[in-house]
């Protein structure tokens, strides 16, 4: 097996700094599968996790380790494994608040009517993958002086924050000029002597890829698209997003592509595309099913589950309408079946997100309003982040997960809800055709957000499937989600960088 040392990027580090009562810095672990994966390869290659630690933290700031207490996945990565990149508030407003969430987020899923184009916010996210960059730059003159000349280093970075880091550091390192790029404006970077190193770069995204009719509105989408393709691999949920790339590589940059293989021509250099849909840690979520407390849950009430980040990708609120549709059209289930829907506070900054809150408000409101007796209310809301403890019980004890996003990279709220499934009889999945998952989840209902009534008659569907046919359909979902878990992911990943290594067999040279 490939073992390379490992350089993790992301946008964000698997925690966040946060000052306590005695104004020090303490890290505060954020939930996430990619942690889980990729934290034990880099902790035991003693590897390097470059990412943002939040507003608190300055440069020069010592990163503190985990307390005692802390049982999360990141909890193990010692601060010598983690290189901190600074970001200021003003950049961080334009680079993402601006082109991440208000001109990449709905761009890539297929809402182009709400991004905003802005020329600020595309320098801000040039600037901002240039500092990225830079300490990932640093990070491996750190390790190459450690290095042999055989031992090579695999630079993976994540998602649509970082689309243009890849460029930057082949640039760099090759000591040309950065194309575009008005060095004045930024920082001088002195390329480091990394003449022993010897590495590859890797990008995985985790959101879709737009076919080329909705990417080619994006003003500086050459740019973009060569920014990519200053990686040797790259990764998506799905095949559908990987052709989606190919062709925006032909159409856009006329590269030469092999479809077949997956394979796209840039210059002198071959680029492997590959699906790697992402999985969850199905081991620790039927744990955590098996140790959940009972949800409270009054007898004779079925309970329909949705869980998402507060999100205008997730159609939450076309979720609610069929709902309220389901009870206009069987009055029979009202006081018999309830709507617990969870989201979690996200971006609360961009005002997209605060209008979608308000919205929600008003429309869980609006349907209470209409349908509650006395004794029964039929949605129940939470507002907030629930431990991954009570996530378990909420899953494991829900009759029907129903999981309706216009648009979603993967979903992992469908794959933890199938792995939490210990009870006979166990609940049904109903999912978007529009989210990676579904590619795989082929024994889920599926349900077409956009169709309210097909939402309706997808839950009639659930609420009276037979149980056998319940368990028939589960039994599958659980054991592709146990075979493909978040560490098969990784397992993949590694090989297929392994495979490119041997099939080259040499490292990036100009
Ligand atoms: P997200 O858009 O965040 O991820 P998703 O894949 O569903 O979407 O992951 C959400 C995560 O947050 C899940 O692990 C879930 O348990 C957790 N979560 C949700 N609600 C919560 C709550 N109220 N409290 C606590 N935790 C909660 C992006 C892409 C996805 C892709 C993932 C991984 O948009 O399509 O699947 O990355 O690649």
């Amino acid at each position: 097996m490939y073992s390379p040392k490992l350089i993790v990027v992301s946008n964000r580090l698997p925690f966040v700094l946060k000052k306590n009562s005695e104004d020090e810095l303490e890290r505060v672990p954020s939930a996430g599968g990619l942690v889980t994966a990729v934290g034990p390869v880099v902790i035991q290659g003693n590897g390097l996790w470059v990412g943002w630690p939040g507003p608190n933290y300055k440069s020069g700031t010592p990163i503190p380790e985990s307390s005692p207490e802390d049982a999360s996945p990141s909890a193990k990565l010692l601060s010598s494994n983690i290189i901190p990149v600074e970001i200021d508030q003003n950049l961080m407003n334009n680079f993402y608040n601006g082109c991440c969430n208000a001109t990449f987020w709905p761009l890539f899923h297929l809402m182009p009517d709400k991004a905003v184009f802005n020329v600020d916010y595309w320098q801000a996210f040039r600037k901002a993958n240039f500092l990225f960059a830079e300490t990932v730059i640093s990070a491996l003159n750190k390790q190459s002086k450690k290095s042999t000349e055989k031992e090579s280093t695999l630079i993976w970075l994540h998602d649509y924050h970082l689309m243009l880091a890849a460029n930057t550091i082949r640039e760099v390192v090759h000591k040309t000029t950065i194309t575009g790029i008005e060095l004045e404006e930024f920082h001088i970077l002195t390329a480091p002597d990394l003449k022993n190193a010897n590495f590859k770069l890797a990008f995985f995204l985790h959101i879709p890829f737009p076919p080329w009719d909705i990417l080619r509105i994006f003003p500086w989408v050459d740019d973009l698209l060569q920014g990519l393709l200053g990686n040797d691999m790259i990764g998506f949920h799905t095949k559908d997003y990987c052709m989606n790339f190919i062709e925006c590589c032909r159409r856009g940059l006329k590269c030469r592509v092999d479809t077949e293989n997956l394979l796209v021509e840039h210059g002198a250099r071959t680029i492997k595309v590959c699906p790697l849909p992402i999985g969850v840690p199905y081991e620790r979520f039927q744990e955590l099913a098996r140790n959940a407390s009972n949800v409270i849950k009054e007898p004779g009430i079925k309970l329909i589950l949705g869980v998402d980040r507060l999100d205008y990708t997730k159609g939450i609120q076309n979720r609610l309408l069929g709902f309220q549709r389901l009870l206009e059209k069987k009055p029979d289930l009202i006081g018999k079946v309830t709507l617990l829907q969870i989201a979690v506070p996200s971006r609360q900054d961009v005002k997209e997100y605060q209008d979608l809150k308000e919205a929600m408000d008003k429309l869980v409101g609006n349907i209470n309003g209409q349908f509650s007796t006395p004794k029964w209310s039929p949605i129940r809301y939470i507002f907030g982040t629930v431990r991954q403890e009570e996530l378990a019980g909420y899953y494991r004890d829900s009759d029907v997960a129903l999981i309706t996003p216009f648009r979603d990279g993967m979903n992992l709220v469908a794959k933890e809800f199938v792995s939490c499934q210990i009870k006979n009889p166990p609940g049904v999945l109903i999912i978007s055709p529009f989210a990676g998952a579904a590619e795989q989840m082929e024994e889920a209902l599926i349900a077409n957000p956009y169709e309210i009534d097909d939402i309706v008659d997808t839950l009639i569907r659930a609420l009276e499937m037979p149980n056998d046919e319940k368990m028939l359909r589960i039994n599958y979902l659980k054991q592709r989600e146990q075979s493909q878990d978040v560490h098969f992911w990784m397992k993949s990943f590694l090989k297929v960088m392994g495979e490119i290594i041997e099939s080259d067999g040499e490292d990036i040279r100009p």
